[in-house]
């Protein structure tokens, strides 16, 4: 009878996790125009199901695109017949998946005795218990507060830094995308930072002075959790799309800026669909609303990974901004704050110039709101992970993450509007 429920157990095990055996990411480098129109044929060819983890956008700019071990031979074949090189990147994502789990597991086992590891990625009732801690290790600085409910009726559990009543504030996010785990990593790091720095470092004692911080380290936790138990490579919500089979909705495109335009699809199976309407997301709406409730957000952050990009608007179009003067040179400040940590090299600019048109996105709707500040950062690394970021990589991530947040935040404490 155990062995018969060990067997049941196991079956399930390789049945509902959805496996990756023998997927590769190619790594490619399209020099024309034409090229580029070759591979938007490939993408747009449902049955290969392929996963641009980067998108063509312009000749010479790098592609990576996740391949399915079934569809691997067609999709070489077809790139070379078109004269297209590329190179294998990762050789068998199912490998690194392993060790991602294994990892996590033997963590784990190290907290039972060693406490939380904030160098190690968590599920998500690890995470809500660690906010929980922070909250009661500092209780006159950090409050959990729950802004709403997800589709799959979890919590979204925001942390309020504020060292009393309601001052202008400042908002950050991570984990609109559920793979992208180095931020939601990244964000609780950022709240212990936060809370343990509180009175001994001058620039976020005075900025905790006169603003209120605001951070959603889970953005979609129903994707999360997703990721974790049912497929790593989850970005989307998980919505019931209505008369269709596919489920989820891309919460970075289903914002009221731009909402259906350019570089979003409108087919529910797609990983950019913009939903059946603006704020259709009830993670994108909760936030919405809390953001207008409050009425006095300064600055509107966003972390995503990864391709190492500090962002502004806009996205859904290309045209300049008001504000581009300074928000460029901020921008250029952060990145350079971020690099005096360990070299590493960020690239800043308008959305629509550095990646690609996008709307939807959460950033061009929190400046067209009114909240000048608006910025998306794109974490570690450049692709040689790509998303299955080493747990070893997580703090250094968050530390130097923190420099460029930090002059974000001193130049909005000092920039009053
Ligand atoms: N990349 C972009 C995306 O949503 C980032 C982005 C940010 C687009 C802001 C539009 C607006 O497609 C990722 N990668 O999701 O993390
Ligand atoms: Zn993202």
């Amino acid at each position: 009878m155990r062995w018969i429920l060990l067997l049941g157990a196991l079956i399930g095990q390789i049945y509902c996790r959805e496996t990756f055996v023998g997927h590769q990411v190619l790594e490619i480098i399209p020099r024309n125009e034409e090229q580029i129109q070759n591979l938007e044929q490939l993408e747009a060819q449902d049955h290969l199901e392929i996963d641009f983890w980067r998108s063509p956008t312009v000749p010479e700019q790098t592609v990576h695109v996740r391949i399915p071990f079934s569809s691997l031979q067609d999709v070489k074949i077809f790139l070379e017949s078109q004269g297209i090189a590329y190179s294998v990147m990762i050789k068998d994502l199912q490998v690194l998946l392993d060790e991602e789990n294994e990892e996590m597991l033997m963590n784990q086992r190290q907290e039972r005795s060693s406490g939380f590891n904030f160098g190690a990625y968590h599920s998500l009732d690890e995470i809500f218990q660690e906010m929980d801690q922070l909250a009661a290790a500092y209780p006159t600085l950090v409050s959990k507060l729950q802004i709403g409910s997800s589709f799959e009726n979890r919590p979204m559990n925001v942390l309020k830094f504020s060292t009393g009543g309601n001052k202008p504030a400042i908002w950050l996010d991570a984990g609109i995308h559920s793979r992208e785990w180095v931020t939601q990593a990244t964000a609780l790091w950022t709240a212990n930072k936060i809370a343990s720095d509180y009175g001994k470092d001058p620039s976020i004692t005075s900025l905790l002075d006169t603003m209120d911080i605001f951070l959603l380290p889970v953005t979609n936790p129903d994707g999360y959790v997703f990721s974790q138990t049912k497929n790593r490579m989850w970005r989307k919500t998980r919505s019931k799309i209505p008369g269709s089979l596919c489920f989820g909705v891309d919460p970075n495109r289903n914002w009221d800026a731009g909402f259906g335009g350019p570089g979003a699809s409108n087919n529910p199976c797609s990983d950019s669909y913009h939903g059946p309407s603006a704020n259709s997301e009830v993670e994108v709406q909760s936030i919405v609303e809390f953001i207008k409730s409050h009425g006095n957000i300064k600055a509107f952050i966003t972390l995503h990974s990864y391709s190492q990009l500090l962002m502004y608007p806009y996205g859904y179009k290309c045209t300049k901004l008001d504000d581009f003067d300074e928000l460029n040179i901020l921008a250029n400040s952060a990145a350079q704050a971020l690099t005096s940590l360990y070299g590493t090299n960020y690239k800043v600019g308008p959305i629509c110039s550095i990646i690609y048109q996008a709307s939807g996105g959460s950033i061009d709707w929190s400046y067209d709101y009114g909240i000048k500040y608006s910025f998306a950062f794109e974490l570690r690394d450049t692709g040689l992970h790509g998303f299955l970021l080493p747990a070893n990589q997580i703090i250094p991530t968050a530390e130097e993450t923190w420099l460029g947040l930090k002059t974000i935040m001193e130049h909005v404490r000092d920039h009053p509007y």
